[in-house]
Parts: C-alpha cells; sequence; structure tokens
C-alpha cells in the first residue's frame, strides 16, 4: 500500500499524543523528530521536511485553543492542516477553453503512465463531465507507441487522431486540432514522447508543440514511485514548459510517499489527478485533505474532530465554563448540552468513527440510539422554570407529576436528578482544580469522555 511506512510512523507518534489533557513543548519536540525522521524516511524532500516540522511546531506550540478538543487532538489537527496545505490544499480544477477546444498536453519522462493518463482522462472527461473528447497520437519514437494509444481508444469507444510515424510531433498536434475544431471536440488530449532523461532534443520538441497548439494545461505525468527524484524532473520540465498541473500515477503501488508530499511545495504546481492503478478507470481527482487523512489513518477520527468544531458553539462552551465555575449551573444548561451532543449525530455512527471502538468491550453492545437521551430531555422539559433553577425543591409530588409529564417511570426521574447532582459535584472539582493552576487546555462536555 501506498504511503505504508510514513503513515505507520506518523500514526505511531500521534498515538502519544492523542489522549494528551496537557502537551508540553517537549512533547511536540518529541513528537516532531519523529514526523521529521518518518518524512525523511518516505523521501521527502529535505527542505519540505524542515518547512513542515517548523510550521507544525510553531502552530502547536502556540495553539489556538479549541475548547471541544484536547490539546492532544489540537496537535494532530495542526498536522493534518499542514499535510494537506503541503500537498496542495484545496482540490485544483481542469481549465476550460474560453473557445473550444480545451488543449490538454501531457508530458514526462519514459514510462511515467503519459499514454494511460491520456486515456483514463479522456473517459473521465467524457463519463463525469459530458465531454467529447479526441486523443492525438503525437510519440512518433517509440515502437508501438502509437499502437498503444489505439489500442486504448478502442477500448474506451473514444476517437484517436494519428498521421503515422514520418510526420513530426509538432505537425500531428496542430492537425489534431484542426480536427478537433472540424468535429466539435471539446477537449484534445495530446500524447507526447518520453525520454529516460530529460533531455535538450525532447525539451525542444515539446517548447514547439507548446509554441503551435498553445494549450490550456500542460500535465507533467510523474511516477509517484520514483521519490524525490521526481521532483528535480518536474522542476526541470516546469523551468522549460511551464507545467500547470501534476498527475501523479501508481500510487496504488507501495509509493513511500515522497513525491506526492514534495512535488508541490518544491514547484508549486497543482497535483491535479492520482493514477490508481492500470485500469482505465483508475483516474481520481487528486484531493489533499483525503490524502492527508488516509496518511494519517483517522480519516473518520479527525471528521469527528471536525463534527465537534462546527457543532459545538465556541462561545456558549465558554459560557457553560463560567456557569460551572459560579455553580449556576442548571438543568436548562444540561438540556443544552445534551441538544449539542445530539447535533452530532446519531451516537452510534459518532462511536463508529473512533478507531477500534468497535473492537472495545461493552462499545459494541451499548445502547447508543439516542433514545435514553430522548427521555432525559422528556422528563427536563416536563419541569417547570423553577424546578430547572433549583431541583432540590423537586419533592415526591413533583416527582410524581414529571413522570405524568414525560410519560417515564419515577425511577428515572430519581436517576437523573441523582445523576445531574453528581455532574454538578464533579464539575465543581474539575473547575477548582483547574483554578488551582492545574490548567487544562480545553474543556471538555461530561457527555464527551
Ligand atoms: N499500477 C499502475 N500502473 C500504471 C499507472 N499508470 C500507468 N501505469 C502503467 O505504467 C506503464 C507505463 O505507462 P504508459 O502510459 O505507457 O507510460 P508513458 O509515459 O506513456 O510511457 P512512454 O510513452 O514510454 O514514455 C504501463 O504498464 C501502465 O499500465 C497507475 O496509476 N498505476
Ligand atoms: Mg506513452
Amino acid at each position: 500500500m501506498a504511503f505504508e511506512g510514513l503513515a505507520d510512523r506518523l500514526q505511531g507518534s500521534i498515538q502519544k499524543i492523542r489522549g494528551k489533557g496537557k502537551v508540553s513543548e517537549a512533547d511536540v519536540k518529541e513528537m516532531m523528530r519523529e514526523v521529521r525522521l518518518a518524512l525523511l524516511e518516505a523521501d521527502v524532500n529535505f527542505k519540505v521536511v524542515k518547512n513542515f516540522v517548523k510550521q507544525v511546531s510553531e502552530r502547536a506550540v502556540g495553539q489556538e485553543v479549541m475548547k471541544s478538543l484536547t490539546p492532544g487532538q489540537q496537535v494532530i489537527k495542526v498536522v493534518k492542516e499542514e499535510l494537506t496545505e503541503l500537498m496542495g490544499g484545496e482540490q485544483s480544477q481542469i481549465a476550460v477553453a474560453k473557445k473550444p477546444p480545451t488543449v490538454i498536453m501531457m508530458v514526462g519522462l519514459q514510462g511515467a503512465g503519459k499514454t494511460t493518463t491520456s486515456g483514463k482522462l479522456a473517459s473521465l472527461l467524457r463519463k463525469k463531465h459530458n465531454r467529447k473528447p479526441l486523443l492525438v497520437a503525437a510519440d512518433i519514437y517509440r515502437p508501438a507507441a502509437i499502437k498503444q494509444l489505439e489500442t486504448i481508444g478502442k477500448q474506451l469507444s473514444l476517437p484517436v487522431f494519428s498521421m503515422g510515424d514520418q510526420v513530426s510531433p509538432v505537425e500531428i498536434a496542430k492537425a489534431g486540432i484542426e480536427k478537433a475544431k472540424e468535429e466539435h471536440h471539446d477537449y484534445v488530449l495530446i500524447d507526447t514522447a518520453g525520454r529516460l532523461h530529460v533531455d535538450e532534443t525532447l525539451m525542444d520538441e515539446l517548447k514547439q508543440i507548446k509554441e503551435l497548439s498553445d494549450p490550456d494545461e500542460i500535465f507533467l505525468v510523474v511516477d509517484s514511485m520514483t521519490g524525490q527524484d521526481a521532483v528535480t524532473v518536474a522542476q526541470n520540465f516546469d523551468d522549460a514548459l511551464g507545467v500547470t498541473g501534476v498527475v501523479l500515477t501508481k500510487l496504488d503501488g507501495d509509493t513511500r510517499g515522497g513525491a506526492a508530499l514534495s512535488i508541490r511545495s518544491v514547484t508549486g504546481k497543482p497535483i491535479k489527478f492520482a493514477g490508481m492503478g492500470e485500469k482505465m478507470d483508475a483516474l481520481e481527482p487528486f484531493h489533499p485533505e483525503r490524502m492527508a487523512s488516509r496518511i494519517l489513518g483517522m480519516g473518520d477520527m479527525l471528521s469527528l474532530i471536525e463534527k465537534a468544531q462546527t457543532n459545538v458553539d465556541e462561545d456558549k462552551a465558554k459560557e457553560m465554563e463560567k456557569k460551572l465555575r459560579t455553580a449556576s449551573f442548571t438543568l436548562d444548561d444540561f438540556l443544552d448540552q445534551l441538544g449539542q451532543v445530539k447535533q452530532m449525530g446519531p451516537l452510534d455512527e459518532l462511536l463508529k468513527m473512533i478507531p477500534g471502538a468497535n473492537k472495545m468491550k461493552g462499545l459494541d453492545n451499548i445502547d447508543v440510539d439516542g433514545k435514553q437521551l430522548g427521555h432525559v430531555e422528556a422528563i427536563i422539559q416536563s419541569m417547570t422554570a423553577q424546578e430547572k433553577e433549583q431541583p432540590e425543591i423537586i419533592n415526591a409530588s413533583r416527582r410524581k407529576r414529571i413522570a405524568r409529564g414525560s410519560g417515564r417511570p419515577i425511577q428515572e426521574i430519581n436517576r437523573l436528578l441523582k445523576q445531574f447532582e453528581e455532574m454538578k459535584k464533579m464539575m465543581k472539582q474539575m473547575t477548582n482544580a483547574q483554578a488551582k493552576g492545574k490548567k487544562r487546555g480545553g474543556f471538555n462536555f461530561p457527555f464527551m469522555q
């Protein structure tokens, strides 16, 4: 699997920090030492590594306090965000020419996957975007290169334009675009020749094709198995041609990840697509964020963190904390908290997002259908405003009335009131400890622990 070593090591160092209620500068340092080694071992460019480590360290030490996350989780969040940024942040789009056809030139070293990717991309454009692409066979050097593209075209029922191998690639490209105009194709994909190494003859020819066909995109196809070397190659191609985007192929293999993590940051060019196999449908738009999640092996955990982030109102959390400190926390506030937890979605769904939760004893058959939350809600809603403020006034007859009103047995009302009292006590202790200087980075809702 791609990124395996890197993923293992990053996940290992994250594991150590995840649950921490307090993260010291030394913790961050220790973690970043491991992250640095992991990246270097994955063949990531050393300057990129240095920068990454610096960036994460700065943010992790002087972190913004997110009330709904523990400090350990916050550090992980920073790592993920920076990893995403490293691979380009947002997912980038494919250009569309003002006047069709949109011309895409495929360039890259020998065997990188240009011809295969041309076919895949044409197929993707037709299937997902309802486009009418034309493939142009402009590799006249490698024996059977034209045949290869024609075979792909036949397989996909996509037209291939070729003029044999006795006409110059520049001519072929030009004629191909003319043909596309005549036949109203809206995309032209020019498959060019590759060389073992970047050489002048190749670059000169590519430059000429570029000049005459005025492409909207020049996609550099890069074999992700080539690691850091890919970055040098990319720089050379970019210097000569001005590449507009990168396609990383063979991400289905056991690449260590160096190319994927360095190329964007070194060349500044976005990774647009990822080749995930030899089959013609194995091309995916490149999502930096998803890739980062995948490398960190915690996609779902992060979705959970994001859920907490979007659903827990920070101001409200602060207000709640103050109420606890001044012991003015009421059953209404309690209800409010329940509401926040419920907003995050069904509890069993949330539990599923926690890696390993399904294997945890007791959690697998716990009643988490949210029914209980509903009952608690019903009980509290059956109380008067005064009862909610001062639960100590709820005597036996009031309990009976609440039981009738909520349709719950009286034992449940008793249990809830007892739990609420205990919770208040516990929170008071917690906030006292906090006031005494054992400051925790984040305030956790009791239901979320
Ligand atoms: N596993 C895997 N194999 C791929 C991928 N993309 C391309 N390949 C394989 O890589 C080999 C080379 O692909 P080509 O498309 O012929 O490469 P090229 O850049 O056109 O090569 P030249 O024309 O010789 O320069 C083929 O066997 C492809 O099937 C990918 O994403 N995953
Ligand atoms: Mg080829």
